[in-house]
């Protein structure tokens, strides 16, 4: 079994003028595909060829002679949990069962907003920006580079790539203004939601 790349969710004009076409072309094309290609490579030999790409991420974490299959296994997961994060048409303030956890954990959304924009905008240098669940109880996280929750006993609800290939086509260096769009754009809270009841 080798890992494959999945389709885009939505159409790559469907988070525009958010998120051009282009930027999600490169992304998802270019380096979403080239984290696939180079974890098959690494898998090759290991013994893991059969396993599941979380299994992969799992075992290849803990294990310090696996540092190239790691970053790009968890690459590969963290992107196409990215890509349902986002919705055209998304973003704004939660529903269902989040509407309530966000205000019980967080104090309401804005405090959210300030908490996920300050994370995703202070991670220095590349990672992602997380909602998660840890201990039953929301936070949000930051990880560097390939770093994911998956092996940090966190359940991902919902991520931001902050990685300067995710906005710099469309924001440059304006990581701040491509983080508010996210929130009041694109985030996906019926994903997020359906993760918090798996
Ligand atoms: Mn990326």
């Amino acid at each position: 079994m080798t890992i494959q790349l999945p389709d885009l969710p939505y159409a790559k004009d469907a988070l525009s003028p958010h998120i051009s076409a282009k930027t999600l072309e490169f992304h998802h094309d270019k380096h979403h595909a080239a984290y696939v290609t180079n974890t098959n490579k690494f898998i090759a030999g290991t013994g893991l060829a059969g396993a599941s790409l979380e299994e992969i991420i799992k075992a290849a974490a803990n294990d310090s002679s696996k540092k190239g299959l790691f970053n790009n296994a968890a690459q590969v997961w963290n992107h196409t949990f990215l890509w349902h994060s986002m919705k055209p048409n998304g973003g704004g303030k939660p529903t269902g069962e989040l509407a309530a956890r966000i205000e019980k954990d967080f104090g309401g959304y804005d405090a959210f907003v300030e908490k996920f924009s300050a994370t995703a905008v202070g991670q220095f240098g590349s990672g992602w920006a997380w909602l998660v669940l840890d201990g039953g109880k929301l936070d949000i996280t930051a990880t560097a580079n390939a770093d994911t929750p998956l092996v940090h006993g966190q359940i991902p609800l919902l991520t931001a790539d902050v990685w300067e290939h995710a906005y710099y086509l469309d924001y440059q260096n304006r990581r701040p203004d491509y983080v508010k769009t996210f929130l009041a754009h694109l985030v996906n809270w019926d994903f997020a939601n359906a993760n918090l009841k798996a």
